[in-house]
């Protein structure tokens, strides 16, 4: 695994330091928005005095902190793998590209040894996972990597309440971040209460502090709502996913294919609003990420 010396040396030095992934690099956004959204997410970051550290896969060599240049490069590459844990050896022994999940994203976050983990959402249990199984990886990881992920909850393309369900059994902590719902991604509620809530990040990072002082295995959920000024019409996203869930059964897709197909359907159904949803709930994800990181990092000290 390679570490950016910068990277390394703020994390030797107790600074703030904030992980990133890069599946939504190669499978969650098209190009050229997909680098600029991942470059403006880490200024976002570096403008409030935290450091981001994007995580890929280059050659097979697992990277903490890929450069703008390699950021670019991965986000123009076509055929990069995606990495949930599973893939990781094979992607490492073959020496290919892979962009990382949640999932493997968490596994070499805890490796560097970084606390905070920004995204957009999170995967989860898909509707008919009753009958197909599917349910995301990210959810495993959730229950034993010691990660905070900060997120703008789950999408509505999967089944929430199944979701809530599953991270309740696996023992995650789901947090609300000035709410008391489930954040729904493109809308800032899903109607879906959760028990704790808290408006500071002072209290966030005392939560992350008490579960890793008892030695408690696992990461922490924050939902963070998307800010009501980007946020989507909720009947025009329900019906966007819907058609898309509906194409998705013609397509016969299965496993790590679905997440991108129906986040690339749902933009095209919105004539693009997805998109600039997307790009600014994650913009306001690094915001919150920064910020916990930074008082974690204080609280260190
Ligand atoms: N949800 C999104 N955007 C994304 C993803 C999920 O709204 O880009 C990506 C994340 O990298 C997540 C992965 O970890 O998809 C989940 O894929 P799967 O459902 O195949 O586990
Ligand atoms: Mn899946």
């Amino acid at each position: 695994m390679r570490i950016h010396p910068q990277v390394q040396r703020a994390l030797e030095e107790g600074r703030a330091v904030v992980a990133l992934e890069s599946t939504i690099i190669s499978h969650g956004m098209p190009h050229p928005r997909n680098v600029e959204t991942a470059l403006a997410v880490e200024e976002e970051i570096r403008a409030r005095g935290a450091l981001p550290a994007t995580i890929g896969i280059l050659e097979g060599e697992p990277v903490v902190g890929l450069t703008p240049d390699e950021i670019a490069g991965f986000g123009r590459r076509e055929g990069v793998v995606k990495v949930s844990r599973r893939d990781l050896p094979v992607v490492m022994a073959r020496r290919l590209w892979g962009s990382t999940t949640v999932a493997a994203t968490m596994i070499l976050a805890e490796r560097a040894g970084i606390e905070v983990f920004v995204t957009g959402g999170i995967g989860g249990v898909h509707r008919e996972a009753a009958r197909t199984f599917d349910i995301s990886a990210d959810l495993q990881e959730l229950a034993r990597t010691n990660v905070t992920v900060v997120c703008a909850g789950v999408k509505s393309v999967l089944d929430l309440p199944a979701t809530l369900e599953c991270l309740e059994t696996l023992g995650v902590p789901v947090i609300g971040y000035g709410s008391d719902e489930l954040a729904a991604f493109y809308t800032a509620t899903s109607h879906l209460p959760l028990q704790v809530r808290v408006d500071q990040v002072a209290e966030l990072a005392g939560i992350v502090l008490a579960k890793r002082e008892f030695g408690l295995e696992g990461g922490l959920l924050v939902s963070n709502p998307i800010p009501p000024e980007h946020s989507l019409d909720e009947a025009t996203i329900s019906r966007a996913i819907e058609e898309a869930l509906l194409e998705l059964e013609s397509h016969r897709l299965q496993g790590k294919a679905v997440t991108p197909f129906l986040l690339e359907r749902v933009r095209r159904a919105t004539g693009g609003r997805s998109l600039e949803a997307n790009i600014a709930l994650i913009l306001n994800n690094a915001r919150l990420g920064a910020e916990l990181a930074l008082e974690i990092a204080r609280r260190n000290a």
